[in-house]
């Protein structure tokens, strides 16, 4: 491809892809090894495809507004119901709009893809990236985040899903109506791992909502490593409130701890460095400034996409997502 950079060059199974490009959709789209395509920067309104996304959230910096996942062969894609997915030998890649916010939708979307992935065979979560219209709208339990929480929580109950189960996530908010679930899953197992410093979220206290959060600090699958959303938030709190530098801190400590225990287990010698991450800011004025001190910290060596974001706190300024090759 003529403008991509890559996320993941290949995972040891050598069968899944990830990579920024500024290639248009439709030439990405005529390659039948695309599993998906997320566009940043334009609008999230359903596209009434499969393979194509769109995130509602603006580019701020970086090589590309498109995320491209591709299989290592053609992939096959449809539409079941309303869930839009496509799929390789080892991969299921599906989407689905929420064309209003609230609970009950957010458990009848996971409870549709979670069939979805089941049915067609790829029983293991990898990771879940939900972009929320107005996530911070709306007083205590009635929040939007929180709400999606409560949906997503029961969802994954109704399916059978237990703590140990839930895979990497985001979720991050945007100013437009339709809402978007992706979810990446796989025919092979994936081990799933948490935060030393962090309190499990779904085992965060009542005081952020009717019901945790359901997902995972890290999914494995074969060699990459799928880095969920991580945030200023230590044990369960918010910490540097208002202090966008010490919130960079915070969560760049975070990610080297949760890193770094990985390293322990596996039982590998050198440091992990995320060949990728993707970073969410509140302000857009904040990219400049954000920008350099994130860069000062990992160098060149990583790929690292900024896009304007709401998150799902109302005091985090910040959330950083990555990918790491093991
Ligand atoms: C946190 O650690 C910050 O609800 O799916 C990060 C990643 C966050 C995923 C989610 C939320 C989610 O609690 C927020």
């Amino acid at each position: 491809m003529a403008n991509c950079t890559n996320l993941v060059e290949s995972n040891g199974g050598g069968s899944l892809y990830g990579q920024l490009s500024s290639d248009p959709v439709d030439m990405l789209l005529e390659d039948s090894s695309v599993l998906a395509v997320i566009e940043h920067d334009v609008p999230c309104a359903n596209t009434e495809l499969a393979r194509y996304f769109r995130s509602g959230l603006p580019c701020l910096g970086g090589q590309g507004q498109k995320e491209v996942w591709r299989a290592n062969g053609p992939v096959e894609s449809g539409l079941t119901g309303v869930c839009y997915w496509s799929e390789s030998p080892d991969y299921l890649f599906a989407g689905r709009w929420l064309p209003q916010t609230g609970s009950d939708i957010v458990r009848q979307a996971y409870g549709e893809l979670l069939a979805l992935a089941e049915q067609r065979g790829f029983p293991h979560l990898v990771r879940f990236w939900n972009y929320i219209a107005d996530i911070n709208q709306g007083t205590a339990d009635q929040e939007h985040y929180r709400q999606f929480c409560q949906g997503r929580h029961y969802a994954f109950m109704d399916s059978g899903y237990e703590n140990k189960r839930f895979p990497a996530a985001t979720a991050v908010g945007h100013r437009y109506s339709d809402g978007l679930v992706c979810m990446l899953a796989g025919r092979a197992a994936c081990d799933y791992f948490e935060n030393p410093r962090q309190v499990s979220a779904y085992n965060y206290p009542r005081k952020y909502g009717p019901k945790s959060p359901s997902f995972a600090r890290a999914s494995l699958n074969e060699q990459t490593l799928f880095i969920s959303g991580t945030a200023s938030i230590v044990g369960h709190e918010t910490q540097k409130t208002g202090d966008l530098p010490g919130q960079i801190d915070v969560t760049i400590s975070n990610i080297r701890e949760l890193l770094n225990s990985i390293r322990v287990k596996r039982d590998i010698s050198r440091e992990l460095q995320p060949s990728m991450l993707k970073v969410y800011l509140r302000n857009a004025d904040d990219f400049v400034v954000a920008g350099e001190q994130i860069q000062a910290y990992f160098g060149t060596g990583v790929e690292i996409f900024y896009v304007q974001a709401d998150i799902c706190r109302a005091e985090l300024l910040v959330e950083i997502e990555g990918i790491c090759v093991l």
